[in-house]
């Protein structure tokens, strides 16, 4: 009797799903963002906003999880993050037709909100093992691990926006006041005025510590910063500072690893320079490491996801955690810069070390979330049959030249 139940109800949401996949995700602007939380605007507004635009982001992305390869689909872990996405979308739908000016109904909605974050926590970890699980069974061959970056990428920048919107609600809505107490200018998660270069000091100062802890020591920093358009004051943008601050302490861990381990015993490192730039387009924070590069034939790994998914390893809790994982960090951070319109990469000297550049929109009016959208084009990436590659492969032994000869 409950099977059946739970059969005419998963029915019944897939309707709902495509339903409401049919509509675009609507991006919002940082100046958006912050006109929810001013003075006029109401938990209602952003209440009638999410209703609606919560359903559209989760039918988009649920979407394109059913186009995944059905052995990826079966794993248990995959299994169990549809699941939570399914109860998400239905706890949200319930209030579809409430009433937007009964208070209750409004308080009921933030804390479904509040719910809904938590349920979500685990999604990166789960999917991942879902990747392991995959592979460990079916092996890995170009092409799926192709279609596998190309999902994971918008599976988890869809994964970054929807928790912006529910940690907007809630930090603006949740509380008795829209005053967050640890950060009393922000306005949710958003700060109008931040401080890059704060920022990057709290970062460096936090992946020194577990380096010292796991190296017993740890390079200097060397921080320069440049504010071109107003060469005495600092270098602030509108942006979200737990963003900025989750992407530079990657980047640092990466830069003190590959320095600790190239210089191994010694008891002198060369510091790890960071160079922030605010231009009138872009606002550049530049992470300078001389830990001996990385060949260009392997930056690409770095940033991929069936690359760097190893088996998570049994941790020993009374060792410290390795420094840098080669995890998911490097990618996810990327989407992070990408997310409102920036960009994260890697320039690398071989034998040398490695550059790594964050790309920030220096205009507000610029910083605009950048969404994945659940359309024909997006169907065909995954059921595209890929064709033979359009360049040569090339041979270890040159053809035989004498053959050519004419005399
Ligand atoms: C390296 C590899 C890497 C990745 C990301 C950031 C910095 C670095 N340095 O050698």
């Amino acid at each position: 009797m409950r099977i059946l139940r739970a059969l005419l109800s998963n029915a019944a949401i897939g309707k709902h799903v495509d339903f409401y996949s049919r509509f675009s995700p609507s991006p919002l602007s940082m100046k958006q963002f912050l006109d929810f939380g001013s003075e006029n605007a109401c938990e209602r507004t952003s209440f009638v906003f999410l209703r609606q635009e919560l359903p559209v982001r989760l039918a988009n992305i649920m979407k394109e999880i059913n186009l995944l390869p059905d052995n990826l689909l079966r794993t248990p872990s995959v299994r169990l993050v549809q699941s939570w996405y399914m109860q998400s979308f239905e706890e949200i739908l319930e209030f579809k037709d409430k009433n937007a000016d009964d208070e209750t109904v409004t308080s009921d909605f933030t804390d479904t909100v509040i719910k809904i974050r938590n349920r979500h926590n685990d999604v990166v970890p789960t999917m991942a093992q879902g990747v392991v699980e995959y592979k460990e069974a079916y092996g890995t061959d170009p092409i799926t691990s192709q279609n596998m970056q190309y999902f994971l990428d918008r599976f988890y920048m869809s994964r970054i926006s929807i928790r912006m919107l529910l940690n907007q609600h809630t930090l603006l809505f949740g509380g008795k006041v829209r005053m967050n107490p640890a950060h009393p200018k922000q306005i949710g998660s958003i700060d109008p005025h931040c401080q890059v270069t704060d920022v990057v000091k709290d970062a460096y100062e936090n992946a020194r510590n577990l380096c010292d802890r796991y190296y017993m020591n740890s390079p200097e920093l060397i921080l320069e910063a440049f504010n071109v358009k107003e060469s005495n004051k600092p270098v602030a943008v509108v942006y979200v500072p737990s963003h900025l601050y989750h992407m530079v302490f990657e980047l640092f861990k990466n830069a003190m690893r590959a320095t600790m381990e190239l210089y191994g015993d010694a008891m002198e490192y060369p510091p790890i320079q960071v160079q922030v730039a605010l231009g009138s387009e872009d606002l550049t924070v530049k992470v300078s490491d001389r830990g001996g590069g990385v060949p260009l034939r392997k930056i690409d790994r770095l940033f991929t996801y069936t690359y760097s998914t190893a088996p998570l390893p049994q941790m020993d809790t009374a060792r410290a955690a390795p420094l840098a994982g080669y995890g998911y960090g490097l990618p996810i951070s990327r989407l992070y810069a990408r997310y409102f319109q920036g960009d994260l990469k890697l320039y690398s000297l071989e034998g040398y070390g490695t550059d790594a550049v964050i790309y920030i929109r220096a205009l507000s009016s610029e910083s605009i979330e950048r969404l994945p959208v659940y359309n024909k084009s997006a169907w065909k990436h995954y059921r595209t049959i890929h064709e033979a590659d359009d360049w040569c492969v090339p041979s270890k032994e040159p053809k035989d030249m004498t053959t050519f000869r004419s005399f």
